[in-house]
């Protein structure tokens, strides 16, 4: 068996975690790790989904002696809508991000803070979308492009345009049975109107609409969020980087991104980049700007920049009971509103920096495309003059740190693969190489591994262990969010050494192509790169998605989001693996919907698996990969 010794385990992150903790008493300091303490047990009601507040006649709580609510809803009707809401929530929140991107894309110009850097993915996205691209100025055609992808949110008629770019087989499905996503806006709105008092408690039409939300989601709002960011960022390619909270340099200005939105932390990378800055930052006794991320801000500029990522979710107490961060400043999303009185316990600033996250005990600077050069320069500054204000006694950066190769955007991977079988290569490329690593058996499959932690879960185990054990049976794990920061604070991304312990198959891969076998591909928006993936992968193939031998895994997830994401990744014919339950094991009926084998797996020919032992989730992927390579007679 393999050792994996030069990986970084869970317990060595947990002892310097553990070493944190320790500054944390000192300084009187409350930690998540206490706060879960205090929460346990959770409510059983609100763990099994049996919890009804929607109106003021409750709440209502479902037991056997009262099998109703006031209203008459059973357990199933409430589960339900606990399901949707919960799905709509997540919907909303990634479609957001992907609308303010487009909001963004609409400000660009000729040599302002935002610009097209990929002019050929626009172009190629406008002809997709119909657009007339012949003769006309770059930023004319996106100003064109947001206004149209902004009307996605809420046109009166059709659907969704990214929807084209599915395989047949799977658009005929959605029709079907009746889930193609419309306008974003409205999938969301619907899903309030049906669970609103009164509406609909029928278990059917509640999970489809969980689905069609969750399409709108992954195949509208976090499409356009992640395409049109790498129209003004960039599209990534592979690059070089580092993880884990050693990536914190203690002479040096600290300043940590978190959050989602990569229009605030490119402009904050690139003045922390900035010559008269660095300066600036020397002549207040530092030796020079790092700045570093957690949550999926950072998995955006790691995937463009190579910024190093500190840690992920539960680390993000971590970075600032280092005592070294001078700054962290944050957008949207998975931000804890704890880091308002953790960091007045120490001397970092905490920056919020958007209407839709206002958070006690922070500095508000409002960000806006108009304004973001100055707004940057503003926060760096505040960060270098801070630097003086640490205590000296407080520091201490464990020294854990890893090197990570990332930068799997689709288009990389198509690039890299192409490169090692010397395929046609059509405009786009074709996943061609990669189906036949898969089809010869060199590969035995895919596992799209996603998510957030969860104190549920000990922090990375489920990650780290199913990873590994992908590794050793020859299948090549692809990731995003803070699951594949967890990767990559393992050192599963090590470009040079992770390969070593993989079966013969997939290290062979990973040495022709020169890549890590967990194949970073971004933040969670960019959970859409995976569904392009597979829709190419079906279509170079011919095979549905769903007989592919690709399976989706969110072990250790905790939001809304996602929620959403499973929905999508499910409608779009991926089994998806659960680590943590959706608060629906109170109803037979949802839970035969969402697992059984004649519910959503009709529909679209893929359904969930939950299951709390980790281990037992791996064997049942595994299971899964090779069942579906069975069936294909491979
Ligand atoms: Fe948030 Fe995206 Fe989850 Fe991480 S993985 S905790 S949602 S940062 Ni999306
Ligand atoms: Fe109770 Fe029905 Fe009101 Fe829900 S909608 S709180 S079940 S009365």
């Amino acid at each position: 068996m393999k050792d994996w010794a030069f990986t970084t385990t869970i317990e060595e992150m947990e002892a310097a975690t553990n070493s944190l903790l320790e500054t944390a008493q000192k300084v009187g300091a409350d930690t998540w790790q206490q706060r879960v303490k205090n929460q346990t047990p959770h409510c059983g009601f609100g763990e099994s989904g049996t919890c009804c507040r929607i109106c003021s006649m409750g709440p209502c709580r479902i037991t056997k002696k009262s099998p109703r609510g006031i209203c008459g809803c059973d357990v199933h009707g409430i589960v339900g809508r606990n399901f949707l809401m919960f799905t709509a929530g997540g919907a909303a929140t990634h479609s957001d991000h992907g609308r303010e991107i487009m909001h963004t894309l609409y400000q660009t110009h000729e040599g302002g803070n935002y610009q097209v850097k990929d002019p050929e993915k626009l172009i190629r996205i406008a002809k997709e979308w119909g657009v007339e691209t012949e003769g006309k100025d770059i930023y004319d055609l996106a100003h064109e492009m947001a206004e149209i992808g902004l009307l996605e949110y809420g046109k009166p008629f059709g659907t969704q345009r990214f929807l084209k770019r599915a395989p047949e087989h799977t658009q005929k499905l959605w029709a079907d049975a009746g889930i193609e996503p419309r306008a974003i806006d409205r999938e969301v709105s619907t899903a309030m109107h049906m669970t609103h008092m009164g509406c609909s408690s029928l278990p059917e039409a509640l999970v489809r609409q969980a689905l069609r939300a969750g399409l709108s989601d992954g195949w509208g709002g976090s499409m356009m969020g992640t395409e049109f960011s790498d129209v003004m960022f960039g599209t990534p390619k592979p690059i070089d980087t580092t993880a884990n909270i050693g990536v914190m340099e203690k002479d040096n200005v600290n300043i940590v991104v978190h959050g989602h939105d990569p229009s605030l932390s490119e402009m904050i990378v690139y003045y922390a980049n900035d010559p008269e800055m660095i300066a600036y930052a020397k002549s207040m006794g530092a030796k020079g700007i790092t700045v570093s991320g957690v949550c999926c801000t950072s998995n955006e500029v790691a995937m463009r920049h190579g910024i190093p990522m500190a840690g992920n979710y539960l680390n993000q107490e971590n970075v600032v009971l280092t005592g070294a961060c001078e700054a962290i400043v944050v957008d949207v999303q998975c931000i804890f509103p704890a880091l308002g009185p953790l960091s007045k316990c120490f001397h970092t600033k905490f920056i919020t920096t958007s209407p839709i996250a206002r958070i006690p005990d922070s500095e508000f600077i409002q960000f806006s495309a108009k304004t973001a050069g100055d707004n940057a320069k503003a926060i760096v500054k505040m960060a270098i003059e801070n630097f003086k204000n640490r205590k000296p006694e407080l520091v201490n950066i464990p020294n854990l740190k890893q090197n990570a190769r990332v930068g799997y955007s689709v288009e990389a991977i198509v690039k890299v693969l192409d490169g090692v079988a010397n395929s046609q290569v059509d405009e786009f490329g074709t996943t061609k190489p990669l189906l036949e690593c898969v089809t010869s058996g060199v590969l035995r499959g895919a596992v799209a591994m996603v998510g957030c932690n969860n104190p549920k879960v000990r922090p990375d185990s489920a990650h780290i262990g199913l990873m590994k054990k992908m590794l050793e049976n020859d299948i090549i794990v692809i990731t995003t969010g803070c699951a594949a920061q967890a990767a990559a604070k393992a050192g599963l991304m090590d470009p040079v050494q992770a390969k070593e312990y993989c079966g013969a198959g997939l290290k062979r891969v990973c040495e022709l192509a020169g890549i890590p076998p967990v194949l970073h591909m971004g933040s969670c928006v960019d959970i859409s790169r995976m569904l392009i993936l597979a829709a190419e992968l079906s279509k170079d193939s011919g095979i549905p998605i769903s007989q592919l031998p690709v399976v989706g895994c969110a072990p250790e997830w905790m939001s809304e989001k996602a929620v959403s994401i499973g929905n999508y990744v499910v409608a779009t014919g991926i089994e998806t693996f659960l680590g943590v339950d959706p608060y629906v094991k109170g109803s037979t009926e949802i839970c035969e919907l969402l697992t059984g084998e004649h519910g959503v797996k009709d529909w679209v020919e893929a359904k969930y698996v939950v299951d709390t032992d980790i281990d037992s989730l791996g064997d049942k992927m595994i299971e899964c990969i090779e069942a579906k390579r069975a069936a294909l007679g491979i």
